[in-house]
């Protein structure tokens, strides 16, 4: 099957700032919200490489870069990492040294024809900021990463035309203070709540400030929804897979894109005690500052049921109050993330999308699939033969293209990662990259047969599978 793809489709890869950077150059205090986590007893190093050498990217990168216009990248998407952009978060010091890093980068990509995408915070709060004011919790965090946006912008808004405010905004709070799985380990489902509010709002903070300075780009989120299928047409199980999608989709979603949340939610709030109290102002700011695109990065279905214990009083409020997991008979597995294969999430996704934001403009700001153990596909040359990826990539592209080919508004597909890269999960464990980052070999940068292939794909603009 022979899929054709649009001119001006956007053909990229992505990763992050902490992901990739390594700490050379870090100056005391400098932590991020990730560093104090990996930190934290829940830390896992790869053969003894973790954050703290990545990628190297922070020295590395125009080997890297040179890679991306070798496989004639059309965009790459990284991160500012926030708690290194500063010496002093309050009175705004810029670490003048990590400032030119990023300008360096930046005309690294120009220069070699490949369009930066810049987020301004994947997960890299910085942790003085997390201890001293609670994080997300406060209004006084919103108003210091809305002055870090408005420096970036002044300095880097010339050549990067491409900002997302945050890279899901919803994962970090929902770990902490929902299953109370990381550091700081505290179940408080109002906090959540509140954090994903406070996200939104300074979203939309951060759009009036760039409106202000009349610069010629555009500001977006990247968020992870997921495409939520119920178990059943039973009555009971669309509403699991309804309440799903409210809580954990469209909270996002209708005030970034309609400037505006659901009634439905705001009642569901106040109802589980977990209403964050916006002022009328706030809603306004809101409302005005509706975001120009958004990244959508998808990985895997959630599949829900109903479910089948009733809350009880007292019982702190969490979302499977209203469902409960369900584990398809037979699904296919990438065994090495525990996450399930189903390439037409790409194609419901975009058709959600569609259906309930037809003004929305969107690109696929990652998808990709990770690997244990991948030195085990080398071929004779030493080259990794990742048809696993391939077969991945090209299977969730099809049901991309063909949504595309309906109407879908989707500019682009970013694959997750160009470089194998550090994850917060289990640092180089699973493997993500086009390119081979070789840790027995001084980091060794090598291309993968996916590589070679997604190249061809960029330059003769169609997918064969
Ligand atoms: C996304 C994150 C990325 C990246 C990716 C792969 O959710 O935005 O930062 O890590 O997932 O997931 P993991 O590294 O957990 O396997």
């Amino acid at each position: 099957m022979q899929y054709s793809i649009p001119k001006n489709f956007i053909l990229g890869a992505a990763s992050s700032a902490w992901q990739t950077e390594g700490w050379s150059g870090k100056k005391d205090g400098q932590d991020s919200y990730l560093d104090a986590w990996f930190k934290s007893e829940h830390f896992v190093w790869h053969k003894g490489y973790g954050p703290d050498i990545a990628t190297n990217f922070m020295h590395q990168f125009p080997e890297d870069v040179a890679l991306m216009a070798d496989i004639h990248l059309t965009h790459y998407r990284t991160s500012i990492n926030w708690s290194r952009f500063f010496t002093d978060y309050e009175n705004l010091v810029v670490d003048e040294d990590y400032a030119q890093h990023i300008d360096d980068v930046i005309n690294a990509l120009l220069a070699a024809g490949v369009e930066p995408m810049i987020c301004l915070e994947h997960y890299e709060l910085p942790k003085y900021l997390m201890d001293k004011y609670d994080g997300w919790s406060s209004k006084k965090v919103i108003e210091l990463y809305v002055a870090y946006a408005e420096i970036v912008f002044k300095r880097y808004g010339d050549r990067v035309k491409h900002w997302f405010t945050f890279n899901e905004p919803i994962v970090v709070q929902t770990r902490v203070y929902l299953d109370a799985l990381r550091w700081p380990h505290e179940q408080n489902p109002k906090k959540w709540m509140l954090w994903n509010f406070h996200k939104t709002l300074a979203t939309a903070k951060v759009i009036a400030v760039y409106r202000s300075l009349d610069l010629d780009g555009r500001v977006g989120c990247i968020l992870n929804p997921e495409m939520v299928y119920p178990r059943s047409s039973s009555a009971a199980d669309q509403a699991a897979a309804h309440y799903y999608d409210l809580l954990y989709n469209k909270v996002f979603f209708d005030p970034m894109v309609k400037g505006v949340y659901p009634d439905e939610l705001i009642h569901l709030c106040r109802e589980n005690d977990i209403y964050f109290d916006p002022t009328a102002e706030e809603l306004q700011i809101i409302k005005d500052n509706t975001v120009d695109f958004l990244g959508i990065n998808q990985y895997y279905p959630k599949r829900v049921k109903s479910q089948r214990f009733a809350w009880r009083a007292g019982e702190p409020f969490h979302p499977s109050k209203y469902y409960e997991d369900f584990d398809l008979p037979g699904k296919q597995m990438n065994s090495s993330r525990g996450w399930e294969i189903y390439p037409q999430i790409m194609y419901d996704m975009a058709m959600y999308l569609t259906d309930n934001y037809p003004d929305l403009t969107w690109l696929v700001a990652e998808n990709g699939m990770g690997r244990e153990q991948e030195t085990d596909y080398k071929d004779t040359t030493g080259v990794i033969q990742d048809d696993y990826r391939i077969d991945f990539i090209g299977q969730h592209l099809s049901y991309l293209l063909k949504a595309v080919d309906q109407g879908a508004k989707c500019e682009g597909y970013m694959l997750w990662a160009f470089t194998d890269c550090v994850s917060p999960m289990n640092a180089f464990k699973n493997r993500y990259g086009l390119v081979e980052i070789d840790l027995e070999n001084g980091l060794k940068r090598q291309k993968k047969a996916s590589a070679n292939w997604y190249r061809s794909l960029i330059t003769d603009r169609v997918l064969t599978i």
